[in-house]
């Protein structure tokens, strides 16, 4: 539903708080200083040439993906925007081999964040969309200190999740376990204003989203399922299917929270001993959660990507996910492989 009342990020949050009473005050400090980091990436995502943040960084990440300077950036910018505020115990993010302890000089807070700081980082310096995904988890236990277990939970255990995607617009989308609210960035402000509640995913969608230059690795229900969609009206579907991959996972998320669609990243031959290329804890999670709170679903083929217990903090999982009755139909063939 969107929304014509101008109503900000921190009207939002607390209303939700008044309405809900699940923000505490320090879960809605963490999500108004993620925003305004947010805000603080979009401005270098829009420098483009203009600035010295495009290209390669020079390094590599725990991925051994070669790092774009804008993915350090961002990766610093929600660091230093984050550990300050006395409402986390730590961070990790896909750019760190390991959690970022929130430093002594500080006070640390009962939340853990997690974040990719830039998806889509292939996409930089061609000027497509790309952005900044996150996920919160409450650290269990009173014990001091914070290590990398605490942050192994499932996804089931979010305290809320989000992204930022740098696009034509820029656009905050979060879920606080009450709907999905999308809030865009008015440039002239420099506010987040709420755009869109009550966010819905179709049940029903004639459009589908995988990397097909992977087709001949793809196990065999990925296979059928992609081959039924391709053979349109003449095939077992009855209906012709549109394709789009972005390569960016919040672009393509993004799309399929605005009119439907389902999005694969499914485990494939190149890499056998890998369940997937997206990561869990801050990639698929944050997402899936996104996902169903807006009315979707999301699995790694077999099971609920939401019910999967981690057991390292960038493990990787495959992934289906958006309109219900396709991520039913592509997971039913999986269920059914032998
Ligand atoms: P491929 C971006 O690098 C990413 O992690 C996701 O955002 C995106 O969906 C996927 O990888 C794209 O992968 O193999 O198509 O380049």
């Amino acid at each position: 539903m969107s929304t014509s009342r101008r109503v900000s990020l921190t009207q939002y949050l607390v209303e939700q708080q008044r309405e809900h009473g699940r923000i505490p005050p320090e879960l809605r400090l963490l999500i108004e200083v993620v925003a305004r980091a947010c805000k603080r990436i979009a401005i270098a995502v829009n420098k483009g040439a203009l600035g010295d943040i495009l290209g390669s960084a020079g390094t590599d990440n725990i991925q051994g993906e070669a790092q774009k300077k804008l993915d350090v950036i961002s990766n610093e910018v929600l660091i230093e925007a984050n550990e300050w505020g006395g409402h986390l115990a730590a961070m990790a993010s896909e750019e760190m081999d390991s959690i970022h302890v929130v430093p002594n000089r500080y006070p640390q807070g009962e939340y853990l964040l997690l974040f990719d700081p830039l998806d889509g980082s292939s996409n930089i310096d061609v000027n497509v969309s790309i952005g900044t995904i996150f996920s919160v988890l409450r650290k269990v236990g009173h014990t001091r200190g914070v290590s990398e277990e605490d942050f192994l939970q499932p996804g089931k255990h979010q305290a809320a999740a989000g992204y930022c995607v740098y696009g034509p617009q820029t656009t905050l989308v979060m879920t606080l376990g009450n709907g999905v609210a999308m809030f865009t960035l008015d440039r002239e402000t420099g506010s987040w204003v709420l755009t869109s509640t009550e966010v819905r995913i179709p049940e029903d969608t004639k459009e589908f989203a995988i990397n097909m230059s992977n087709q001949r690795h793809w196990a065999a229900p990925v296979t059928r399922y992609i081959g039924e969609c391709l053979q349109g009206k003449e095939g077992p579907r009855g209906k012709d299917f549109n394709m789009r991959w972005v390569a960016s996972m919040v672009a393509d998320v993004h799309r399929i929270l605005t009119r439907g669609g389902v999005f694969l990243y499914p485990w494939d031959q190149r890499e056998p001993d890998k369940p997937g290329k997206l990561r869990l804890m801050y990639e698929a999670n944050p997402m899936a959660f996104i996902v169903e709170q807006a009315g979707g679903l999301a699995t790694n083929g077999l099971e609920r990507i939401l019910d999967i217990t981690p057991t390292k903090l960038h493990q990787r999982v495959a992934v289906v996910l958006g309109s219900a009755n396709e991520v039913k139909r592509a997971t039913g063939y999986h269920l059914e492989a032998p």
